[in-house]
């Protein structure tokens, strides 16, 4: 938009006055934030009713992205580099004295996602309104996020994370469009006069759904799209109702929404879970229908204007919830309602650890979801009969919803959806010859990969500002909107100055990185060393394990000989555990400890650090990926679907050291094997393991003294405070199998990290390194990623310019 300074101060001054009695010499950050905030909505305000307006008179084809997370981040700048008034806001109020960085930490970052999965739905509805696809986030407003990490002694603690405590200034409560949602109750069927079968229902319970509406600003377009996430709140009652049966009620309803489940990795069948499914499912799906009937459009024509998609089974309930609106609201008979709901769907898969697989027992389902479960079950029915005649039995029994009295959601997402994406080539891979084999034999055309992608705008415009001018001043920024262009940096990969340059914004920005963990944290870190950085969930298969046996390796390397040549080394860690998951905590406990020996330890002066930033999340990952030197992506082959954070330190010129596992291949067939570092297992060698059963780890214990004397300080004392962990991660990879061959890939990752070393010590080598990375960051943009959704899978027209 068109803003000078002039008026924008005025602008601000004004709604200052107007929203709290105030001038800007008294005012104070908040106060200044809010401020800023009410005026950036409404400079987006009058675009984003024109979007709507313009989708609904075109009778545009509409992309509602079904998501239990969006991992937003905080928004101010975002919003004001969308709006394209981001300098021109700054230096405005640098005029009023006001900082904008300030001004900008005030916004409590709303973690309302676990990780990847999460993290992926905003960087998606971030491009798909600057592609200017009409595609809409849907989702539950939690009232508190994920949990806020703390280290108490070394180990995690979680506290409650009340992001709305002051507010949101981005949302608007749209009390209007609020639905109801039914559970529990008695459902039967009766034939009506005109012949249809009818639902009766007898004492369900509803739930009010109410939605706060949030713009997504496309970056400098005109496009506004929504991000929709639902309230559960009691719903309007009649004056016979009790007080006190009121109050728990209302207390009961209200906690659909109350919080995030924080378990990533183990899928537990919690029956408020399962509310929340279909609480969002069933107010989004309601929503969209109540919209596309203003279109007049008759209804089995709902695939052509509406594109559903279900962002991994946990909103997969939306199969079943179409089907009963289609079938008992708008009286379509069965084998077109399938129709319609199956051209409407459409579903990604992000992981294939069996584990984390969604399966709800029937009883649950039944109980809580009468009419759905019958739905189910006939969907389940028609499948067998159909497929029965088809293939043989034992595959329709492998690949039917329900199954020992469970309901497999990724089954009903799959059997319910025209279109089944992973999200990097190899998972695509393996889910179409091993995870998801039987059913690529039915529908081989279903399957399709969309490789991950970020969005540039957050991980590099906001998040390395000095990065950004440079890249303008070499390649000017057709890279913005364009990422690919990126790759015009390659003519640069000879020319010293831009290398040299290139080290010098590396080096700012872990200066920068340096002062905050010395600040936060009281630890001082030297800028010159190597800043080795792993940043993800914690869990066994991404093996933060590894990367500490390593580090101890190295710290008695420096014990045995205070003179060995190492390189300085930082290693960064950053990481959450699922509250639940005990080992994943143990090794939070077993890297803080490490950590306290190391970094007190007066014979390693300053050749070794381990800092572990406290609640990592997404403001921190904006602080600590521009000041990565090495990109830890070392997950065991074939576990990572994609990764993602893998793509966000490319970006910032960080050096992949990987296994090839997810789209770390694709990192790797796009820079060439000069500038990434892999070792390591591969996906076939570990099929291959798992088939023949023929790992055995604690010979590597026995055979191998540097591992056996980095393993044996876990159990013999040399690491204080550790006791019961030590043993346990000793006993997990020494005795029991080494799940995740961390042992295996030990001697393997020790060279690549030698490696990392040497190629360190050559400083215009390692920069051309990184600027290469930099230039083939751009294929890995979401911006791309939605483009091949909305031309793929949701058939839906984009904005030409951008393909
Ligand atoms: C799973 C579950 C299961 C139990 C209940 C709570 C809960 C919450 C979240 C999840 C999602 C796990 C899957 C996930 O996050 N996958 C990650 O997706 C990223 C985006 O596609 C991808 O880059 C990562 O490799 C993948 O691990």
């Amino acid at each position: 938009m068109e803003l000078s300074k002039r008026r924008f101060k005025e602008d601000f001054k004004r709604m200052l006055t107007e929203l709290y009695s105030m001038d800007v010499p008294r005012s104070d950050p908040a106060e200044q934030y809010f401020t800023l905030g009410n005026l950036v909505r409404s400079y987006s305000a009058r675009n984003w009713s024109r979007t709507n307006q313009h989708y609904l008179d075109r009778k545009q084809k509409q992309v509602y992205y079904f998501s239990m997370e969006f991992l937003l981040g905080r928004m101010l700048k975002s919003n004001l580099l969308n709006l394209g008034i981001l300098d021109t806001v700054r230096s405005g109020l640098k005029e009023l004295g006001i900082d904008l960085e300030t001004v900008a930490k005030v916004e409590l970052d709303p973690g309302l996602g676990n990780g990847g999965l999460g993290r992926l739905a905003a960087c998606f509805i971030d491009s798909m309104a600057t592609c200017e696809i009409p595609g809409h986030g849907n989702g539950i407003r939690f009232k508190y996020g994920l949990f806020k990490q703390k280290f108490v002694n070394g180990y995690q603690v979680e506290l409650p994370e009340n992001w709305l405590q002051n507010g949101n200034v981005w949302e608007i409560r749209r009390t209007n469009m609020a639905v109801t949602v039914n559970f529990y109750g008695k459902v039967w069927l009766e034939k009506c006069p005109e012949g249809y079968l009818i639902p009766h229902y007898e004492n369900d319970s509803k739930v009010l759904a109410v939605p706060y509406d949030s713009p997504v600003i496309g970056y400098r377009n005109e496009t506004v799209n929504t991000l929709r996430l639902w309230s559960a709140e009691m719903p309007p009652q009649d004056e016979s109702t009790d007080y006190w049966s009121y109050i728990q009620q209302r207390n009961r309803i209200e906690s659909i929404s109350e919080v995030l489940y924080p378990d990533d990795s183990n899928f537990e069948g919690r029956l408020l879970r399962l509310k929340q499914e279909y609480f969002f499912v069933s107010a989004g799906v309601q929503s969209i229908i109540r919209h596309f009937r203003k279109m007049n459009v008759r209804m089995n024509r709902l695939a052509e204007k509406v594109s559903i998609h279900i962002n991994d089974t946990h909103p997969a309930l939306c199969v079943p919830e179409l089907m009963r609106i289609l079938l008992d609201e708008e009286h379509m008979d069965w084998e077109h309602a399938w129709n319609v709901t199956v051209n409407v769907m459409s579903y990604t898969n992000h992981t294939i650890m069996s584990e984390a697989l969604e399966k709800w027992p029937t009883d649950m389902i039944s109980t809580l979801l009468p009419r759905i479960y019958q739905i189910i079950c006939e969907i389940d029915r028609r499948y067998a009969v159909k497929m029965g005649a088809l293939y043989e039995r034992e595959i329709i029994e492998r690949t039917r919803i329900i199954e020992g009295g469970h309901v497999k959601m990724a089954h009903l997402a799959i059997i319910g959806s025209h279109s089944i994406n992973g999200v990097a080539k190899l998972h695509t891979a393996i889910l179409k010859e091993k995870v998801l084999h039987d059913f690529f034999l039915m529908y081989p055309s279903r399957f399709n990969n969309k490789t991950n992608g970020i969005a540039q705008r957050r991980w590099l415009m906001l998040a390395n500002e000095p990065l950004r001018r440079m890249i303008d001043s070499k390649i000017g920024s057709d890279w913005e909107s364009m990422p690919t262009e990126l790759k015009m940096l390659k003519a640069f990969r000879n020319d010293e100055a831009t290398l040299r340059d290139l080290a010098e914004i590396k080096r700012i920005n872990k200066e920068r990185f340096a002062a905050y963990v010395q600040q936060d944290m009281g630890l001082t870190i030297n800028p010159d060393a190597i800043f080795d950085v792993q940043i993800k969930r914690l869990h066994a298969y991404k093996r933060q394990l590894l990367n500490l046996l390593h580090i101890l390796s190295l710290y008695f390397k420096l014990k045995d000989n205070p003179a060995a040549d190492i390189y300085p080394r930082v290693f960064i860690f950053g990481a959450k555990a699922a509250p639940s998951y005990t080992y994943a905590k143990e090794i939070i406990k077993l890297v803080n400890s490490v950590a306290s020996l190391i970094n007190k330890d007066p014979d390693i002066h300053d050749k070794l650090k381990i800092v572990f930033v406290e609640n990592y999340g997404v403001s921190l990952a904006e602080r600590i990926i521009p000041a990565a030197d090495v990109s830890e992506q070392i997950s065991l082959a074939s576990k990572e679907a994609s990764g993602t954070s893998n793509m966000k330190l490319m970006l910032n010129g960080a050096v992949t050291l990987a296994t090839l596992d997810g789209a770390n291949v694709e990192i790797r067939d796009r820079v060439g094997d000069e500038n990434i570092i892999i070792f390591g297992l591969k996906e076939e060698e570990v099929y291959e393991y798992y088939h023949n059963r023929s790992y055995h780890s604690k010979s590597y214990y026995d055979n191998n003294p540097v591992l056996r004397r980095v393993l044996d300080a876990l159990i013999d004392g040399t690491i204080p405070g550790i006791e019961a962990e030590g043993k346990d991660i000793f006993n997990s990879l020494v005795l029991y199998g080494d799940e995740y061959f961390v042992l295996k890939d030990f001697d393997a990752y020790v060279l690549a990290q030698e490696n990392i070393d040497r190629l360190y010590r050559d400083p215009l080598k390692w920069q051309r390194m990184a600027l290469i990375n930099i230039a083939d960051a751009g294929v890995f943009s979401s911006d791309y990623t939605v483009l091949q959704y909305a031309t793929d899978i949701w058939d839906v027209a984009a904005k030409a310019r951008r393909v």
